[in-house]
């Protein structure tokens, strides 16, 4: 259990709620409780205000023109890259990509490590509990390659079988490529230890950690993986903005893989010459206002404090976790001894989806459907399920209210 001096004090989590507008709101007549966060997470005004600042006064394009704007537009585009570097302790910015969110930093990996070092027979794990941004990339890559896909089983509670993982590994292992949190199941593997077993056999890793990243800190040094994806929108930043880390021994060594501008140096119809890092992997105008954005909630969650976010969220797991098993019928899918802040369930005879609409009716949002992650609905034999996923500014109070819809949404469907 947590140590409650750690915990944050219900004032302060007011204090945190009132900086997001969007929590204020009213929903089909109730309080919203916003319960949908491992999906997107809703943006405090810090956020919104630093977008709509660089929108009003200093929008331009970067790295291209000397006048003022467009100076003071690239000041901001390569101080957010700074800000990431510093989030997740990578040495260097050359090794900070901005890409559109984790699923795009997957197929970059893919489109550039995975053509260029795999052969026929060559082999890519990953594990069952993969979100499909995590499957379909390798898939691709496996058409085109001949490369074989293998996947890393998973237990009844949700945890990845470490044996077998390391059993998996070999000779023709080439890329492994694993979520550090699941986003239907709320694991989170000890991706360290995963990582560490493919480093010795000299395997390239890649980590989803869309997950992961709003609700610890990440440090990719210590991880030792040769990359790491992520989104913004999950980070209380805003769409259409997230990052590839990728250590620079290997991105050194990898050709583009979008071409266009910015990611050159020189261009003739003979010969093209390619931009350094990190610019090299970024072709295009890029999302400018969305890299403010993340910067400002990077400098956001900084002021909270990850140690403090992960302790407020791991009393609201336990307290949803005990709560919701007081309903009967109710079965909570995924019980892994190390979880994040989400609880997927059933309730026996109801379909998630009307559970879902009854709620919503009551204020209450939370995600219905397989979750982009079919392989783990079909391991459960489920068509689907409901999962409440919780942020910094979540409350008991909300989870009282959910609590109080379900019961009120088993009766009225049963
Ligand atoms: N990987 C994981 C583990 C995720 O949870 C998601 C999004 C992605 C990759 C893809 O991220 P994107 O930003 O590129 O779309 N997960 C969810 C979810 O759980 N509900 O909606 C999106």
């Amino acid at each position: 259990m947590i140590a409650l001096a750690t915990e944050v004090p219900p004032g302060d989590v007011e204090r945190l709620r009132a900086q997001f507008p969007a929590l204020c709101r009213r929903v089909n007549g109730h309080l919203l409780a916003y319960l949908d966060n491992a999906a997107s997470a809703q943006q405090p005004a810090a956020v919104i205000d630093a977008i709509a600042d660089y929108s009003r006064n200093h929008h331009s394009n970067v790295h291209r023109g000397v006048h003022t704007l467009s100076q003071e537009a690239t000041a901001l585009y390569e101080g957010a890259r700074g800000k990431v570097r510093g989030f997740i302790n990578a040495a260097s910015e050359r090794e900070i990509i901005f890409v559109r969110g984790t699923t795009e930093a997957i197929n970059l990996v893919a489109n550039t490590l995975g053509r260029t070092r795999l052969q026929p027979g060559d082999e890519i794990v990953i594990s069952w509990l993969e979100h499909h941004a995590n499957i379909v990339p390798w898939q691709l890559l496996c058409e085109q390659t001949g490369a074989r896909l293998r996947v890393v089983p998973i237990d009844r509670r949700g945890v990845v079988d470490f044996d077998a993982y390391r059993a998996l590994l070999g000779p023709r292992t080439k890329i492994v490529s694993l979520a550090h949190v699941s986003n239907a199941l709320g694991t989170v593997l000890p991706i360290g230890e995963f990582i560490a077993e493919a480093r010795d056999r000299g395997i390239a890793t890649v980590v989803d950690g869309a997950q992961a990243v709003p609700h610890q800190r990440i440090d990719v040094q210590a991880l030792g993986c040769d990359f790491y994806a992520f989104s913004g929108h999950k980070m209380y930043g805003p769409t259409g903005i997230g990052v590839l880390y990728g250590r620079e021994a290997v991105l050194a060594t990898l050709p583009p893989w979008q071409g266009g501008g910015d990611m050159i140096l020189t261009v003739s119809f003979e010969r093209t010459t390619y931009n350094s890092l990190p610019w090299r992997f970024e072709a295009g105008t890029p999302n400018i206002a969305g890299a403010v954005g993340l910067g400002a909630a990077i400098d956001w969650l900084a002021e909270v404090g990850m140690e403090r976010i992960a302790a407020h969220e791991a009393e609201l797991l336990a307290y949803a976790t005990a709560r919701l098993l007081t309903i009967p019928g109710l079965t909570i899918i995924g019980t892994a001894p190390d979880k994040a802040s989400l609880v997927s369930f059933t309730v026996d005879g109801i379909h998630p989806h009307d559970l879902g609409t009854v709620l919503d009716a009551e204020g209450v949002a939370v995600r219905t459907g397989h979750h982009c992650a079919m392989p783990v609905m079909e391991f459960f034999d489920l068509p689907a399920t409901a999962r409440t996923s919780f942020a910094l500014y979540n409350t008991r109070a909300e989870i009282e209210q959910l609590h109080a819809a379900l019961t009120r949404a088993i009766g009225m469907l049963r």
